[in-house]
């Protein structure tokens, strides 16, 4: 149920946190740092050598063919599954979904999602609805908008909270308010003892 947001731009420590925290996470979640710090083959060194599924976080949000083009080459890399921006339309949403599986953002976590996306949750739950996305991404720091996404959202569809920890949100609120999945970056990779992080995050969440 925890989601490890791996969020650091070097090679080795990356492989270091993975290894000592997996047996309490159930995929990891690579975005731009450490596709940038440590270049492309890393989702396959982590896919093989940690044994879980890959979630690209690009967010893409473009064009359907550049989002084709880039998706090409992130699900060529081993990615399992790839975080797309719902804004951008639905055309660019199902390019990205002809070649794998997808996660849609409907709401985000931080402050700024007021202005702009999270206004609009109702025209994204109502594609995501259409599309049957893998996943949605929803804020673990509203937990109350965790519950209303949940109401409205198709039950094969899953919620992925990322917004635990460092920005606030409390992983026990954000799965008892309809979460899946928790995505936790911060929290853990920064720890002391990313291994007890995560333990306890997952005990949290258990018990
Ligand atoms: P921490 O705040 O360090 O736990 O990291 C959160 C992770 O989730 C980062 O990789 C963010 O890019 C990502 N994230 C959000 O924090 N908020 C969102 O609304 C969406 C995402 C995401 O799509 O994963």
């Amino acid at each position: 149920m925890i989601i490890l947001a791996l969020d650091v731009y070097e090679r080795e420590r990356a492989i270091k946190i993975a290894k000592e925290v997996k047996d309490y996470i159930s995929m990891i979640k690579v975005n731009w740092p450490l596709i940038i710090g440590s270049g492309i083959s890393i989702i396959r060194e982590l896919k093989d050598g940690i044994g879980l599924p890959i979630i690209a976080d690009l967010k893409l949000a473009d064009i359907p063919n550049t989002n084709r083009l880039v998706a090409r080459k992130i699900y060529g890399a081993g990615a399992d599954y790839v975080i797309v921006h719902s804004f951008v339309g639905k055309d660019s949403v199902l390019a990205v979904k002809e070649l794998g599986q997808i996660i849609m953002i409907v709401e985000m976590s931080h402050p700024g999602a007021l202005e702009f996306i999270n206004p609009l949750t109702d025209k994204f739950i109502e594609m995501a609805n259409e599309v049957e996305p893998f996943g949605v991404i929803a804020p673990g720091t509203r937990p109350e908008r965790i519950r209303y996404i949940r109401g409205k959202l198709k039950r094969s569809i899953k919620i992925l909270t990322p917004g635990i920890g460092a920005q606030g949100g409390k992983a026990k609120e954000a799965m008892e308010a309809g979460a899946d999945y928790i995505i936790v970056g911060r929290s853990i990779y920064n720890a002391e003892n990313p291994r007890d992080a995560a333990r306890k995050l997952y005990e949290e969440i258990v018990n």
